[in-house]
């Protein structure tokens, strides 16, 4: 296994957004295993406050405000997150739970969670854990400054109860509810708000975590694979290097680097030095990805509405060994806080598969597009390769193969990409992966054609439907 605790010809964690454990089950089954992901991240599973917004809907932040560490929320109860963790191991999907520790919930008008419990938020009582007003930073302030370490730790995140990590009952209670994700299945974490919370309070926590559960097919003595949620983004006192002594962090560098890169509003030839030239953090401690739940409804990214460079970043951070890749996959919003799609018993819908892979029912469903889960088997063939065979044309249109496994090319500039270029590649015919896939023997898309000294013709047009195009060796080829 890797440190991702995922299959060695397996890579890519997707973030289902909002989806049901039954619906996740059913996609290990029937696509993320087949297609070469190695895990899954989930939305948070411990219970959370129900909140109506004005027009009746329910908005998908509410399930960062918890209620207990009982597993029931909308994606399901107890016994189907079990159903899911079993489904998925057994076709070699690992499942990472998007643990809420920092923070119970704020002060809202609703008090009733979606498992029942309740809370008196004046008496920061939560007696479905049990907390109360002990266990709680007091007096109680809110974040609004940055620069102060201590606040950003002991206040209050926009006004949801902060919990005090220093006593060890509170450290129990969240070691036992991680403890019981373990036994359940799980093969990690991913760490909401870390930065909010104190690197000793976490590091001790983190020890007392048990070794994966052997009964989903981990190894003896594996532990969880824990990433971090600490937004950094330079010139500010919490830094990633105070994090990734004991896990990794989310590198959100990437994401606001790389959308001016594929607007064309800095040229891509700088790619070459892409990692910690460009200083990202160490690519053994981070992971990657254009965007996730939050930055997707700011602008400060690119998203599935910019479908094109979006899809172009993305096979770009497939097609470099920086960091641990993670794909987001989410539903079609207008407003920021609007939830999942769901029917009239405020019950989430799930997916409707179309014949074309792609989802219906409201679900973008990013990682079945076609150009990025094909990057995602791109990433397993050409693994323990490095880049090599490096082009630009010293400004918008760059290409480069991962030693012998595997060749890209991304033209994101007005004119088309016409040009012979060293591919890396053992001669053969290969199928583009960005505007085609191998249909029983045949390559509906465009084909490469690499002679016996590796070099190819490489052409993208300036406007196609794809601003790249990608190939490697193995099955797709
Ligand atoms: C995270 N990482 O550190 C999550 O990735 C992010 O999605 C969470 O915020 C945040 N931490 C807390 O877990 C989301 C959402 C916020 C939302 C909170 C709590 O981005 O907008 O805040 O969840 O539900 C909402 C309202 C906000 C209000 C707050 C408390 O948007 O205006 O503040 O609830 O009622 C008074
Ligand atoms: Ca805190």
């Amino acid at each position: 296994h890797k440190r991702t605790n995922q299959d060695l010809n397996r890579s890519t964690i997707v973030h289902l957004f909002e989806w049901k454990w039954k619906d996740i089950a059913d996609e290990c089954e029937r696509f993320l295993a087949p297609k070469g992901f190695g895990g899954v991240q989930v939305s948070p599973p411990s219970e959370n406050v129900i909140i109506r917004l004005s027009d009746g809907t329910r908005p998908w932040y509410e399930r960062y405000q918890v209620m207990s560490y009982k597993l029931i929320t909308r994606s399901g109860n107890q016994d189907e997150f079990l159903n899911m963790t079993r489904r998925c191991n057994d076709v070699g999907i690992r499942i990472y739970a998007d643990v809420v520790i920092n923070h119970m919930t704020s002060d809202n008008r609703e008090s009733v969670g979606t498992g029942g419990s309740t809370a008196n938020y004046k008496e920061y009582s939560y007696p479905a854990v049990p907390y109360t007003r002990d266990h709680f930073h007091h007096p109680s302030c809110s974040i609004n400054n940055y620069n102060d370490a201590a606040q950003v730790r002991a206040c209050d995140l926009v006004g949801l109860k902060d919990l005090n990590h220093n006593l060890p009952y509170v450290r129990d209670k969240i070691v036992e509810y991680l403890n019981k994700l373990i036994a359940l299945g799980v093969a990690g974490f991913r760490v909401d708000a870390a930065k909010h919370m104190w690197p000793h309070d976490l590091k001790e926590m983190y020890n007392r975590l048990n070794n994966l559960n052997v009964d989903f097919g981990f190894l003896p003595n594996t532990k969880p694979y824990i990433y971090q949620e600490v937004i950094y983004r330079g010139n500010e006192p919490i830094q990633h290097t105070e994090y990734t002594p004991f896990g990794d962090v989310t590198e959100f560098r990437v994401g606001y680097e790389l959308k001016p890169v594929f607007e064309g509003k800095n040229p891509l030839k700088w790619l070459k030095s892409w990692g910690e030239n460009w200083n990202l953090s160490p690519s053994d401690r981070v992971v990657v990805f254009i965007d996730n739940h939050d930055t997707q409804r700011s602008n400060e990214v690119l998203t599935y509405k910019n479908a094109k460079s979006y899809k172009a970043a993305i096979a770009f951070t497939l097609a470099h060994p920086y960091g641990e890749p993670r794909v987001m996959s989410g539903y079609f919003f207008d407003r920021t806080d609007q939830g999942p799609p769901s029917d009239g018993n405020e019950e989430i819908l799930s997916p409707i598969i179309n014949d074309d892979d792609t989802c219906g029912n409201g679900w973008v469903c990013e990682h079945r597009w076609r150009q990025i889960y094909q990057m995602v088997a791109f990433r397993n063939a050409v693994r323990d390769t490095r880049v090599e065979n490096w082009w630009d044309n010293g400004l918008n249109q760059i290409a480069f193969s991962r030693g012998n496994k595997g060749f890209i090319a991304i033209n994101a500039e007005g004119r088309d990409l016409d040009v012979i270029l060293q591919t890396g590649l053992p001669s053969g015919t290969y199928c583009d992966v960005i505007s085609g896939k191998i249909q029983g023997q045949e390559c509906s898309g465009r084909k490469i054609t690499v002679g016996s000294d590796g070099r190819a013709h490489i052409y993208v047009s300036k406007d196609g439907e794809d601003m790249h195009l990608a190939t490697h060796v193995g099955p797709e080829s």
